[in-house]
């Protein structure tokens, strides 16, 4: 059972919010997206902080993971797929697994990656394959023969020929054997520089790319239309742009069409893309280093949409925090990766020793204003919404739907200096997790804007939340409900609670009880209490929420509870069965059958009645439960002979 539960929890979703970077527990460079069985999957390289001994600002990576999602907005960590002491041919501690590319042909998985040789330099191309896009992947003993370079990417063509494209000495080519393990063709042998001898190499430069620094060719196929798209330094010093080629041919030559994403804004040097078409949207999958701009090499995993014009050309992609995906209103909204934002709005790490905390927004005019798009509303109209928050003086924040001038969702009331009688608060600066109920509950996908009255003020995450009713009102005129599968009654009469000064329930042994009851019992019918007819949404019938919600009284309380059971014959030998928080009494047809004394907690079947005897047609249930200082509730059911529910009866609640 715990196994199960643990499994259960390692494959819940880890990140469930449609925002850039996707992967926000470790860093994820290189992202190549490929769908398989309906799920995108990201075989990204894993960067790691280089351990002491290596080299501080270089790449370093020691193995793979596998990420997958359904929606781009929940991924999952498969966990690793493979590390560098599983590849036979490559260093052990080389950390030298860099970009990676998996496709499946002939119901098998095909994982194609580069590391360091154990003899020799540079790097090699090897495969590990395996049943599933997730694993295990098993290593070939051999690196691709003739393949000596990095960022392997392979194109299954309509056909079914496999093409692979590599970078060493340019971007070159090949076409793959069935078998996808080795080239087609003939090797070639080349004279190396600096007379370090030759090599044999396999297929050919691709013709017709700019000159310039270029690597992590990505090649995709659309509309009949070969793409060769790759990392491209276009100007002497410059850091990475993504450019493309076109063709009709799977290895050129090529039409050179310029870039599809500029440069970085903050200077990090490399970018390494994938393409991907997914319920009929195409992605890019691209990398920037959000979460060490320290060191450009330790990078993260970024979406985008992309759109193609009518000619094949790609339409320039911009970058962006907010990602693509929706947010539901109810997962925690990081609106620091904003979709966009005014003047003076910035953003910064929440704690920049763990920047994998992630980021905080500032508004810091009183004109200033983020908007976070495709945000998915279904609550409740009482629903209510979190914000953590931070400011230097009490402020006001305004969560408005689509824009700055917009409709008021939530007042959000920044305190952080106040004066309660002898108490005074100073929050100043800290941040504040707070509670409001909203003004209105927006309906559908929309926008959200966040505008503040004075500034500055700096903003985490905020989050929607449906308040929890406990209980369902029911309705005159409701069909008589049945006892839940486990045989718990959930559908009673509830009377308001009566107001008891009891400060600790030591006091509750059975004479006190008794006499407290039958007090109480004596005046029932003759007070005035307001009754309510509620199903509980839980097996326990939560008295104390209850007492908050409907009633606005909590701790301190007595409660009547009363419930009609209807059954077609006898039912002989059974037992009332109940567990309790507080103490209670029960009565069947107004004769006692169970006492439950003392300071209790809420325990299944904590007291048992004698043999009761439930007769044909209508049977009264009442109970009185008091709690001094604690949260009330009960659970009760009826057990037979062989402790089993009892079911085969009707409930009403008049
Ligand atoms: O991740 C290591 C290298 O950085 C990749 O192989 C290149 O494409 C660049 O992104």
């Amino acid at each position: 059972m715990k196994k199960r539960l643990l499994l259960a929890l390692l494959m819940l979703p880890l990140f469930v919010a449609a925002q850039n970077p996707i992967i926000r527990t470790q860093f994820a460079a290189d992202p190549t997206a490929r769908v398989f069985n309906d799920k995108v999957y990201v075989y990204p390289s894993h960067d790691i902080p280089a351990p002491e001994g290596q080299r501080q600002d270089w790449f370093c990576m020691a193995d793979y993971h596998a990420f997958s999602s359904e929606n781009l907005t929940d991924w999952t960590d498969c966990g690793v797929i493979l590390s560098q002491e599983q590849v036979p041919w490559g260093k052990p501690t080389g950390f030298s697994m860099w970009a990676p590319d998996c496709v499946t042909k002939n119901g098998k998985y095909y994982f194609y990656f580069p590391d360091g040789p154990r003899e020799g330099f540079g790097f090699a191309i090897g495969v590990a394959t395996a049943d599933s896009p997730e694993g295990p992947f098993a290593c070939e003993p051999k690196p691709i023969q003739g393949i000596s370079g990095i960022d392997p990417c392979v194109l299954i063509d309509d056909d079914g020929a496999a093409y692979i494209y590599w970078s060493g000495m340019g971007i070159r080519g090949a076409k793959l054997k069935d078998n996808m393990l080795e080239v087609d063709g003939e090797l070639e042998t080349i004279e190396l520089p600096q007379g370090r001898g030759s090599m044999k190499v396999a297929g050919k430069g691709m013709e017709g790319l700019p000159d310039g620094f270029k690597e992590g060719p990505f090649a995709f196929k659309r509309n009949g239309w070969y793409y060769l798209t790759f990392p491209w330094v276009r100007t002497e010093g410059g850091t990475e742009t993504l450019a493309y080629a076109m063709s009709k041919s799977p290895l050129g030559p090529w039409d050179f069409k310029g870039i599809f994403m500029a440069e970085h804004d903050n200077k990090c040097w490399t970018n390494h893309h994938s393409f991907v078409e997914y319920r009929g949207q195409w992605y890019l999958f691209y990398h920037r280093n959000d979460y060490s701009p320290a060191v450009d090499k330790r990078r993260s995993a970024r979406i985008e949409k992309v759109t193609f014009n009518g000619d094949g050309t790609i339409r320039e992609v911009k970058p962006t925090m907010r990602g693509v995906g929706i947010n539901l209103a109810t997962e925690k909204i990081d609106v620091d990766r904003f979709s966009a934002a005014s003047d003076y709005v910035t953003t910064q790490f929440v704690d920049t020793a763990n920047t994998f905390r992630g980021w905080c927004a500032s508004l810091n005019n009183k004109k200033s204003w983020l908007r976070y798009d495709d945000v998915e509303f279904n609550l409740r109209d009482d629903a209510y919404v979190i914000v953590c928050a931070r400011a230097d003086d009490n402020t006001e924040l305004l969560i408005r739907e689509k824009s700055a001038k917009g409709k008021v969702i939530a007042r959000v009331p920044l305190t952080v200096l106040s004066e309660m009688g002898r108490f005074r608060r100073d929050m100043r600066g800290q941040w504040l997790t707070l509670t409001v109920p909203l003004e209105y509950v927006p309906k559908g996908v929309t926008s959200l804007c966040i505008t503040c009255q004075d500034v500055p003020v700096e903003v985490d995450w905020i989050q929607f939340k449906n308040r929890p009713h406990y209980f369902s009102a029911v309705p005159s005129g409701a069909s008589p409900a049945q006892p839940d599968a486990d045989g718990f009654i959930r559908r009673w009469l509830l009377q308001e609670p009566i107001a008891k000064t009891i400060p600790s329930n030591i006091v509750f042994t059975d004479t006190y009880l008794r006499d407290l009851f039958s007090e109480e019992l004596a005046k029932l019918g003759k007070q005035k209490l307001k009754s309510y007819a509620l199903e509980s949404e839980t097996y326990n019938v939560r008295l104390f929420r209850f007492g908050e919600l409907w009633a606005n009284h909590t701790y301190g309380s007595l409660f009547w509870a009363t419930t009609y059971i209807d059954c077609d014959e006898e039912i002989p030998d059974v037992r009332l069965s109940v567990g309790c928080n507080g103490a209670s009494m029960w009565w069947l047809n107004d004769e006692e059958v169970l006492l439950l004394s003392g300071d209790r907690r809420m325990v299944e079947d904590d007291g048992r009645s004698q043999r009761i005897t439930l007769k044909k047609g209508r049977n009264v249930l009442r109970c009185a439960l008091v709690n001094g200082p604690g949260l009330s509730d009960f659970c009760v059911r009826f057990l037979d002979e062989n402790n089993q529910p009892v079911t085969n009866y009707t409930i009403k609640t008049k």
